[in-house]
């Protein structure tokens, strides 16, 4: 295995991680096997291979499933509170592997080592949110039609969670779910993006390390690998009642359909195209810090990434011009390198859909206001760096209205009251995260109205990425419908029992309905 990053510790990072030259792609806690075809994880940041990983074969995913099986007739039993304390455990460990687990993240997929860090942060944060979860897992109790009888209801565990998640939050995504999940008693089996699997072997090493030591069965953390066909045994698999998958709208509609032919569950987090409104009032450094990090950050491939700022007629040149200025000090290449803000993207094929995007934008009467480009030479080698692009655009062009994943920023105009660019705004398929920049308070909560921001998300001077886990993330529309990580999103992974219990020697019937004998 050769790195060429020697200098950004990496090579100590995988130690610690305890990730090979080949690693094993189907698991079930610490036993880890594969006979399947290998993947190659090569870095975007230097195209250097990484490591490889096992695809799982049919028979591995059964011997799986069996594994999982027998694990959640254990778990299911635990108290609460004490699969909060092995969670808990995960949380402790992930404190103490926060820098080799954040450079994977870092080297594996592009994002700069600060973003790194914070998806490793957001992973302990959503543990220690699921700890305090596990002691209030409460239903309701109601009050009885009929006498001497009592009702309420509780939540149980659900079974087997299957999780597929995308390779632009390698680690975070599976977090969210799998710590809430496992405090709620179901056993997880994580399918990680065949973009960034060596994530998934470090995350799934470090759980199977805590599971081992609590004498706890390995089945509660599964693993597998490969690519959609891989994801297809999940979701045509009855076993699983609820499967989270987070990725492209495309993807999502395969996954929705296939789960709802066999009436299991979905949990969807799909794309975004996520607008920013800057109204006359706006703060303008404030709007351009927000608008800087969310088009470039994650070199514009998150789920939440800022793609279109709505700008009213009478600050649209002063914002145009504040954003020309700052794109100017954009610093791209080496993400390890902690003076750089802007990483690669994936893979050549996003290079390719980047350029695509900014052809067709160009075709449909856009008009660049910072020149996009490919980068190439001294440090670029991988052929994946790429320049944040600006273009003024409509909102009614094709390629506005997709999810680029790449750093291109469209600029729209809006004129009147703010109703106008909430038009704007919500005149789109997606519906995850949306942003309103404005001292006015009636602008505000026109925006947070009902008859406002159609997004799961809508935030007011901040921008549209970056949320924190104690809130629900996800959106409407085609995003998918589900919500992940905080508030009451752990009630996906639970299946709700009503209960009504009758202690008089009586058998009154509801309704009022008489049926003597
Ligand atoms: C994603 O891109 O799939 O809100 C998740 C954010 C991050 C999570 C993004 N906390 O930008």
């Amino acid at each position: 295995m050769s790195i060429t990053v020697q200098s950004f510790g990496i090579k100590e990072a995988l130690n610690k991680l305890h990730i090979k030259e080949i690693n094993h792609g189907s698991a079930y806690g610490i036993n880890s096997f594969g006979e399947g075809e290998l993947l190659n994880s090569y870095s975007p940041v230097d195209g250097e291979l990484i490591g490889k990983v096992t695809a799982t074969t049919k028979e591995e995913y059964q011997k799986i499933m069996a594994s999982a099986e027998e694990a959640f007739t254990t778990w299911r039993i635990m108290p609460a509170p004490q699969r909060g304390e092995i969670v808990r455990q995960f949380g402790e460990k992930l404190r103490e592997l926060k820098e080799p687990l954040g450079k994977l993240v870092s080297y594996e997929m592009g994002k700069s080592y600060q973003e790194g860090l914070g998806e490793v942060q957001e992973m302990i944060d959503i543990c220690d949110f699921a700890v305090g979860l596990s002691r209030q897992l409460h239903g309701l109790t109601m009050h009885s039609e009929r006498p001497g009888h009592r009702m309420y209801e509780q939540y149980h565990p659900l079974g087997i969670v299957g999780i597929i998640s995308a390779f632009n939050f390698p680690v975070a995504v599976w977090a969210w779910n799998t710590a809430l999940a496992w405090i709620c008693g179901d056993v997880c089996i994580w399918k990680p993006s065949e973009k960034a699997p060596l994530c998934g072997v470090a995350c799934q090493n470090i759980i199977a390390e805590i599971l081992e030591k609590n004498n706890l069965p390995a089945g509660i953390s599964c693993l597998i690998n490969g690519d959609y066909k891989v994801g297809e045994f999940m979701t045509s698999d009855k076993r699983i009642p609820l499967v989270s998958a987070t990725g492209s709208i495309r993807m999502g509609k395969i996954v929705a359909q296939a789960v709802a032919a066999r009436l299991g569950k979905s949990l969807l987090e799909l794309g975004g195209n996520n607008a920013i409104i800057v109204t006359p009032d706006a703060d303008i450094k404030m709007t351009v810090i927000g608008a800087v990090f969310g088009a470039v950050g994650t070199a514009g491939q998150r789920c939440t990434s800022t793609r279109r700022l709505i700008i009213h007629e009478s600050i649209y040149d002063t914002v145009k011009n504040a954003l020309v200025d700052a794109y100017q000090q954009i610093r791209i290449g080496n993400p390890l390198d902690e003076n750089n803000h802007v990483g690669p993207l994936i893979d050549k094929d996003a290079v390719n859909m980047y350029q695509k995007a900014l052809e067709k934008a160009k075709s449909e009467g856009g008009k660049t206001v910072v020149e996009g480009a490919v980068l190439s030479g001294e440090g670029y080698q991988s052929g994946c760096y790429v320049k944040p692009a600006i273009v003024e655009a409509k909102n009614e062009f094709e390629i506005v209205q997709e999810e680029t994943f790449a750093p291109i920023l469209y600029l729209l105009k809006y004129s009147g009251e703010v109703e106008n660019a909430i038009a704007i705004q919500n005149g789109v398929a997606q519906g995850l995260s949306s942003a309103i920049m404005t001292n006015n308070l009636r602008e505000a909560e026109r925006f947070l109205s009902a008859a406002g921001s159609d997004c799961g998300i809508a935030n007011v001077n901040i921008g549209t990425s970056g949320a924190e886990i104690g809130g629900a993330f996800g959106g409407e529309k085609e995003t998918g419908g589900g919500r992940e990580s905080g508030s009451d999103a752990w009630k996906i992974y639970m299946r709700r029992q009503t209960n009504t219990i009758n202690y008089t020697t009586e058998l009154p019937l509801a309704q009022g309905i008489k049926f003597d004998l």
